[in-house]
């Protein structure tokens, strides 16, 4: 049993993507490929097999994979992205993920986006954010209430999805910002706050031997180091100028 990561090339029109919380910044296209070449590059040395999706030059978020499909052992649900620019993507990560899984699909008026969903374990927590709504996580509930799985809405506010205010760390460690998220929601967890001068920095991508780590937040890094859980820096400057993280940039699963 191995580590597949599905991802998909930064799109040449990466400088029109959708932006809730960012201003727009100029994007260094070059350095965007460059920075993600090195996080593919990242994910082979953590043990996952890296597969390229096709390329969608017309979708300027496409990069984004994670918000399209949840993935799961037993099955993948293809979302409904609550941003109507990225519904395209959906289907193409549905003739992807045919080939791995059965597939489900959030279907209107729900909306649903991957990096909403936080799974520990069989609990597999929502955000209830600007991009998931009531309609798709009740949809959402469900489908994977059939494979005994409990799903939990979580209100989110000030951020643009669950995963951007918190993330599994270590087995019993969350990393996350609580003025994003609550803390208690996730009963059972050990909390690790990020440092207060970077809100963003509660996104880390733990897979396979490696945590993934955007290279800008050296504070709540040295927390993590602290907790003798160090980490493997990525600079994607040019990807956080679109709002994204870590985590959205690839679907794993095992394979
Ligand atoms: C968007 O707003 O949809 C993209 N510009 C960024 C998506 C980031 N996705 C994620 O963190 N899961």
């Amino acid at each position: 049993m191995g580590i597949a990561a599905l991802t998909r090339p930064v799109s040449v029109s990466l400088s029109a993507c959708e932006l809730t919380h960012l201003e727009r910044q100029p994007i260094d296209l070059g350095l965007a490929f460059q920075q993600h070449a090195a996080y593919c590059q990242a994910l082979a040395e953590a043990g996952c097999q890296v597969r390229s999706m096709p390329a969608l030059p017309d979708q300027p978020d496409a990069v984004f994979v994670e918000d399209v499909a949840v993935v799961l052992d037993e099955l993948a649900v293809i979302t409904r992205p609550g941003a109507a620019s990225r519904r395209p993507e959906a289907i193409s990560a549905a003739e992807a993920l045919a080939a791995y899984r059965p597939l489900e699909t959030i279907q209107t008026p729900g909306t649903l986006e991957g990096g909403d969903v936080l799974r520990l374990g069989r609990n597999v927590y929502v955000g209830l954010s600007g991009r998931s709504n009531a309609a798709g996580i009740a949809q959402f509930q469900a489908i994977l209430e059939l494979y005994g799985y409990q799903v939990i809405g979580v209100p989110v506010s000030g951020c643009l999805h669950l995963k951007s205010a918190v993330t599994q760390v270590a087995e019993q460690l969350l990393l996350g910002n609580p003025a994003w998220v609550a803390p208690e929601v996730f009963q059972g967890y050990k909390w690790l706050s990020v440092d207060p001068s970077e809100p963003y920095a509660a996104n880390c991508l733990w897979v396979g031997s490696e945590r993934l780590y955007p290279a800008s937040f050296p504070e709540t890094r040295a927390r993590l180091a602290a907790h003798g859980l160090p980490v493997h820096s990525l600079d994607v400057s040019e990807l956080q100028k679109a709002e994204g993280a870590l985590t959205c940039c690839s679907l794993i699963f095992a394979q």
